[in-house]
């Protein structure tokens, strides 16, 4: 059991377009099992690689639909329709915002075994899969936000008050 340090929007390395894993390695497991206790200490949904530091192509993620994923070298093959709702990210913390995404999303990933598989999304799965993927190249929900960015403690359109 680790925690990872969090790292937070304007840290350089949350921009940075993160490397394929070649191969499964104990460094490699032991980075993955901490970013799923790091993810589940924090209450994420998902956690990226580069959030913790590491400049890796491997994604976490737990919607609480009774199952833990685990995405190596993740790609979209496809997305269909769209959902408009709120996000938020570990590395934006306190904030949330709305952000348009597709309702439904096809990922081809590795496993733990680096075995293909592929994990159909939707809903807030879909979401995640999305904001992670985008994690990986270096980018960051707060540049997908319609209208303002919003503090958690505020209500939606709530106007701020002098
Ligand atoms: O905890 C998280 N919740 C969330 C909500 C809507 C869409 C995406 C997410 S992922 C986020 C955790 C995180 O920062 N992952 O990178
Ligand atoms: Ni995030």
């Amino acid at each position: 059991m680790a925690i990872r340090n969090i790292r937070v929007i304007g840290d350089e390395i949350l921009t940075k377009k993160c490397k394929p894993v070649k191969e499964m390695t104990p460094r490699i497991r032991q980075l993955i099992d901490d970013m799923f206790d790091t993810m589940y200490e924090q209450n994420g949904a998902g956690l990226a690689a580069p959030q913790v530091g590491v400049l890796k192509r491997i994604v976490v993620m737990d919607v609480d639909d009774g199952n833990q994923y685990l995405l190596i070298n993740p790609e979209i093959i496809e997305e269909e329709g769209s959902q408009t709702g709120s996000e938020g990210c570990l590395s934006v913390p306190g904030k949330h915002g709305i952000v348009t995404r597709p309702a439904k999303v096809k990922v081809k990933a590795l496993d733990r075994d680096m075995k293909e598989f592929v994990l159909e999304g939707e809903e807030l799965l879909a979401r995640c899969i999305c904001h992670e993927v985008a994690h990986l190249q270096g980018q960051l929900y707060v540049d997908l936000v319609e209208g303002e960015l919003m503090d958690n403690d505020e209500e939606e359109g709530e106007e701020e008050q002098a």
